[in-house]
């Protein structure tokens, strides 16, 4: 089973000068001569984020023995496709706060923000013409696709109670999991691994991915604004019915489910302390933290087919860090 962050061994992370060389080219291709585009792009990378996905692409990289120039250009790449995502997903859900400070569409305004998510994505498949292979080029454009994909499912299901269990995750596989997968598939493509390996790695991704965003999902709920760097409730005001409502239905009486429905319905955020309350005692949370420690323990699971090392030491790390993380 997995372990707990307070009992786990902590470990030299293997990639922290890769990291400190990805940090250093991100700043380096972002620039550009349109200077409202370094002002935003420079405002929202600069507020940090953890840089999961980058850090997937250099562990399986490192694990299977690659540390080539490529990973570090990768690294950027999945770095960019995120904060794209992250700068027009803030427009979609009308965000306020995201890293702790306000989000780009807040600063900047719904336009500009928009924009400058289209150069990260664009400037992110320049880089991928630079590192010329088309596998690369494959595995990017598949996911961008789906991710957009997953963004519209998600739209479709906005102020559904009755949404199914099984369309929720899939929403969350297409809009984030998938670019986990990606990242940790690219790690395993640059190490050059037979193909049983590079599935286990496209499936780690997936299944860290997925157990990250029903965690997401779960702070919204619990979390603390402060150190989440977002405002807690926002799915709630959009009317997002995620898995803690959904199980919290399922476990519910009349009345409290009642209440629930009508909040996905109208999107109502005023009700949060009541819905909280109801989503604490019928142990929908609980439900929701241990669905994401099935997914983590299956992220685990697969590390068995690395090379053992400090790359695999830190990926399994991130397994027990994706379930108990407070931001
Ligand atoms: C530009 C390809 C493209 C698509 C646009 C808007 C959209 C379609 C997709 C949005 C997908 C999305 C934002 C999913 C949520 C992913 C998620 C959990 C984000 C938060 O990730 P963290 O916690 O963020 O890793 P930090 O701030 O740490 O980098």
């Amino acid at each position: 089973m997995l372990d707990t962050p307070a009992s786990a061994a902590v470990t030299a992370d293997p990639i922290e000068s890769a990291m400190r060389q990805v940090d250093a080219l991100i700043r380096e291709r972002l620039r550009s001569e349109v200077a409202l585009i370094d002002q935003i792009s420079g405002y929202i990378i600069g507020a940090g984020g953890k840089r999961i996905r980058p850090r997937l692409v250099l562990l399986f990289s490192e694990a299977l023995g690659h540390v080539g120039p490529a990973r570090l250009e990768l690294a950027a790449i999945v770095e960019f496709i995120h904060t794209a995502t992250l700068l027009h997903d803030d427009v979609v859900d009308e965000s306020a706060l995201r890293r702790g400070r306000a989000t780009a569409n807040a600063a900047f305004g719904n336009a500009a923000s928009v924009l400058v998510g289209d150069f990260l994505y664009s400037r992110a498949f320049q880089m991928m013409v630079s590192v010329g292979r088309m596998r690369v080029l494959e595995v990017l454009a598949d996911a961008t696709n789906v991710i957009a994909e997953g963004e519209v499912l998600q739209l479709m299901n906005m102020h559904d109670p009755d949404l199914a269990v099984d369309e929720y995750l899939r929403v969350i596989r297409y809009k984030t999991a998938k670019l986990f997968e990606a990242s940790a598939r690219l790690g395993a493509v640059l190490g050059e691994a037979p193909p049983e390996v590079e599935e286990a790695a496209a499936e780690f991704g997936r299944s860290l991915g997925t157990a990250f965003q029903l965690i997401d999902d779960l702070l919204d709920y619990e979390g603390h604004t402060d150190e989440l760097g977002k405002n807690v409730g926002d799915d709630l005001r959009e009317g997002k019915p995620t898995l803690p409502l959904l199980l919290a239905m399922e476990r519910a009486g009349a009345d409290d489910r009642a209440l629930i429905r009508d909040a996905i319905e109208h999107g109502e955020v005023q009700r949060l302390p009541q819905i909280l309350e109801i989503v604490r005692r019928t142990g929908a949370l609980e439900a929701t933290r241990s669905a994401a420690a099935q997914q983590a323990e299956r992220a685990r699971s697969l590390l068995a087919l690395l090379p053992a090392g400090a790359a695999r030491e830190a990926l399994l790390e991130l397994c027990v860090r994706s379930v108990h993380r407070s931001s």
